[in-house]
């Protein structure tokens, strides 16, 4: 907790275009500490499994395995029509700035890695799949698996 809120500190420093949380009273500060630590207890009990983050040379890579549902195939022949999944939440999601803000569940786009096949799935079908992320590389995101759940 104090790691993150060092380099939120001297990320705003080094000139970050985002502004830093704004700044609070010690109390405060206090108090949000500890509703941060309680909501972080709530949302790992309800959490999606992920694993460990590992770096590389392009940054900090973060790895989520994430549940959700597909709303939308890729189309070769159509680039604008991407994969579309109706994720749920992901917690321990990191921003650009470092920060574990969470993501909460929405339909959004997830660029599959080249190895990926999809042609065992439609939409409606119900999925777990490791993303990977890296704010330093493009794309940021990418599905590196993804398997059917079983209801
Ligand atoms: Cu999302």
């Amino acid at each position: 907790m104090n790691r993150t809120m060092m380099q939120a500190e001297n990320g705003s420093s080094l000139g970050q275009p985002r502004p830093a949380q704004p700044r609070l009273g010690q109390l405060a500060t206090r108090c949000s500490l500890v509703v941060t630590a309680v909501l972080m207890i709530l949302t790992i009990a309800c959490s999606s499994e992920s694993k460990p983050d590992e770096t590389t040379d392009d940054g900090q890579v973060h790895t989520y395995i994430v549940r959700g549902v597909i709303r939308q195939l890729p189309d070769p022949g159509d680039p604008s029509k991407q994969l579309l999944i109706l994720h749920e939440a992901i917690p321990d999601w990191v921003n650009d700035e470092g920060y574990e803000t969470g993501m909460p569940g929405m339909t959004m786009p997830f660029p599959p890695a080249p190895d990926v096949d999809l042609s065992s799935f439609s939409p409606g079908d119900r999925v777990r799949f490791t993303l990977r992320l890296n704010w330093e590389t493009a794309p940021r995101l990418q599905v590196t698996r993804i398997e059917h759940l079983q209801d």
